[in-house]
């Protein structure tokens, strides 16, 4: 760290000794750049804060997610270098995910079914990384599907999705994934209310049979797995549920949730629909009528002890706890917030909750010990249509500040008191003091801002240092690439004491992330090598053979450069196929790829990795198969034949 501010420095004063004094050889050409590059000192400046030289290192790694992509990407900072694509919903094949293997193939098409579906898509939006006593730890990331309403676990020791979980009730969802402060729930909220079983309910009955729900999904740290059965949901109002988070420090055992649809408005919006709906309004006039949403309170703990004590009603096989008894055991609660809310944040000590409302030009800061006293006091201002207790919003408040148009999300600074908030509208940064209830700074971006990252920004001790906006259009920022453009994060220096500078802009071309999390890289502690005992079907040196049992036909084989072992395998038209193979190398990035012609199949063997691949032998034929990874100087000779007699 010292070094490289060091560094920083020196190329600063090389830059202030070009411009002013300039006459040696090395400062010349220093002018000349900037002179043939069109580069101001403010540009040199953001050069030296971002550039990381050959070899080195980035101090920081963002994990967000991929959007559309169905993936997740990773990328260091300061230097936005991109280092990974992490497949997670959607086939990949570079990584060999879900282009034939057992282990992939069951992740992505078994476990992700939803409703009995294959689903080879993904609409990722929260990552959340694991935390221990709200920090981050670096051994697990979690990551949502909106679209086909899915959590999904990514162990960060491979880099590799290990789980997919589908939400047996929801039938869309988006406050996902959110992590509990020691990481033993990772929460999922519904977006679109929809009945939790099923079959068709007519939208007639939305009030009574549509309900919205936060699921709890219990996770065994040890295992690296979400356990279905120790999971629950809590059943909420059709509200349209929107971003969540779990309390912390002085909130811990609540949950947060806000919603959009208060009203509980059905659009139609003219001709195409039945006579019934054509007249009414579009959704995004309905939903947004009344003046405030409602933020919910979900008491965790209490849930955790309904469930343990079997208060709930199994639906598609899930427990869930009914309103109700919620509501009878002093757990849920509804606060009213500005219309139409998007973020909801937590700040480092878990007392202040900031919801910022998309049509609200302020962000309103929430205090829990206002609420949790209002609570005590039983002091509640109305009861919602399911009974639920609504606190006051001016009671619960600490404050509001106007930010300016559009704030969604927050993220917060090391100083004390410091948060920073995206403005979707306005295309800018604010930063604010949400003690004192006073914008500080604003910084413009390109273009309109969704999420926004700070480092470490949503822990227990932020780090502050970075910040990232996530921005949704970039028009004119880059080489045109036709309609669809690229993405757009641009890293922000927010070193206290500092005016805010922009330093970079990143096109993202793979989806349209989201959020993201930002962590220190020395947390991760990541694995060269696979582990032999991983693998129960490993093959050894030395072993290697192709048995055959009627029409069941099982190859060993093995992968050291430059050879596959064995290389010519014949079977016969009609024959089940099992192929085990073992990468033996146990050197780092000594990857092997495996493919068979034709055969749609294609494995990314990393050192020690065994995989298993199982097709049918179903067309005659001479299949080369060989190695995909340029591993050696003799890659090209990784191959053998693979012969299917009639
Ligand atoms: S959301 Cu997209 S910018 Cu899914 Cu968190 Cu706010
Ligand atoms: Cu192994 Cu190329």
């Amino acid at each position: 760290m010292f070094n490289k501010l060091k560094s920083a420095f020196k190329l600063v004063l090389f830059c202030m000794i070009a411009l002013g004094l300039g006459t040696d050889g090395f400062s010349q050409s220093l002018q000349e750049v900037m002179k043939e590059r069109g580069l101001s000192q403010q540009d040199l400046l953001a050069a030296a804060k971002t550039y990381t030289p050959s070899g080195k290192k980035d101090e920081y790694v963002v994990f967000s997610s991929g959007g559309q992509s169905g993936q997740v990407i990773v990328y260091g900072v300061p230097s936005m270098r991109i280092i990974k694509y992490i497949a997670v919903f959607t086939p990949e094949p570079w990584q060999g995910y879900g282009i034939g293997d057992e282990h992939t193939n069951n992740i992505l098409y078994e476990q992700g079914k939803v409703r009995g579906r294959t689903i080879t898509w993904g609409d990722t939006h929260h990552p959340a990384i694991s935390e221990t006593n709200g920090e981050y730890d670096g051994q697990y990331l979690f990551i949502n599907d909106k679209a086909n309403p899915r959590v999904a676990v990514i162990d960060l020791k491979t880099f590799t999705t290990t789980q997919i979980v589908p939400n047996p009730i929801m039938k869309s969802e988006h406050g996902a994934a959110f992590v509990t402060p020691n990481t033993e729930y990772v929460l999922e909220a519904s977006q679109y209310a929809a009945p939790f079983t099923n079959e068709y309910v007519p939208l007639e009955e939305f009030n009574e049979k549509y309900r919205g729900a936060m699921t709890f999904w219990k996770f065994d740290r040890k295992k690296g797995k979400i356990v279905a059965k120790d999971s629950f949901s809590v059943e909420l109002p059709p509200y349209w549920q929107d971003l969540s988070d779990s309390g912390k420090g002085m909130s811990a055992g609540w949950v947060f949730t806000n919603s959009f649809n208060s009203e509980r408005y059905i659009g139609g919006f003219g001709k195409g629909t039945s006579k019934k709906w054509s007249n009414r309004l579009p959704h995004e006039a309905g939903v947004s009528s009344k003046d405030t949403d409602y933020l919910h309170m979900i008491n965790m703990e209490t849930a955790k002890k309904l469930f343990q004590a079997g208060k709930f009603e199994m639906i598609n096989e899930h427990a869930v706890i009914s309103i109700k008894d919620m509501v009878a055991n002093d757990a849920l609660y509804l606060i009213p917030e500005p219309k139409s809310p998007h973020g909801v944040m937590i700040d480092p000590t878990g007392q202040y909750i900031t919801v910022s409302g998309k049509l609200d030009t302020h962000v309103s800061v929430y205090d829990i010990k206002k609420m949790t006293a209002l609570i005590k006091k039983k002091d509640f201002e109305d009861v919602d249509s399911y009974g639920i207790p609504i606190l006051s919003m001016t009671k619960s408040l600490h404050g509001q500040v106007e930010l300016g148009l559009g704030p969604l999300h927050t993220q917060y600074d090391s100083v004390k008191g410091i948060a920073y908030t995206s403005l979707y509208v306005d295309s800018a940064i604010a930063k604010w003091d949400f003690l004192n209830l006073k914008l500080l700074e604003k910084i413009p971006i390109n273009y309109n801002v969704g999420h926004l990252v700070s480092a470490e920004g949503d822990t227990t001790s932020p780090d502050g240092k970075y910040l990232v906006a996530l921005n949704k259009m970039s028009i004119d920022r880059f080489v045109q690439v036709g309609p669809l453009h690229p993405q757009n994060h641009q890293l922000i220096d927010i070193t206290p004491g500092r005016k805010m500078q922009l330093l970079y802009d990143m096109p993202l071309p793979l989806g349209e992330p989201h959020y993201a999390v930002m962590m220190k890289a020395d947390k991760l502690k990541t694995i060269k090598r696979y582990k032999k005992k991983w693998f129960k079907n490993r093959v050894k040196p030395g072993r290697e053979k192709v048995v055959r049992k009627g029409n069941q036909v099982t190859i060993y084989s093995t992968l050291i450069r430059s050879h596959f072992s064995p290389e010519v395998i014949e079977v016969k038209v009609g024959d089940e196929i099992t192929w085990h193979i073992t990468n033996l190398e146990r050197a780092q990035d000594e990857t092997h790829g495996f493919t068979i012609d034709q055969m749609n199949i294609h494995g990314s063997l990393e050192p020690g990795e065994t995989e298993t691949f199982k097709f049918k032998a179903d067309v005659e034929g001479v299949y080369p198969f060989y190695c995909t990874e340029f591993c050696s100087a003799l890659h090209l000779e990784m191959m053998g034949y693979f012969m299917v007699k009639p």
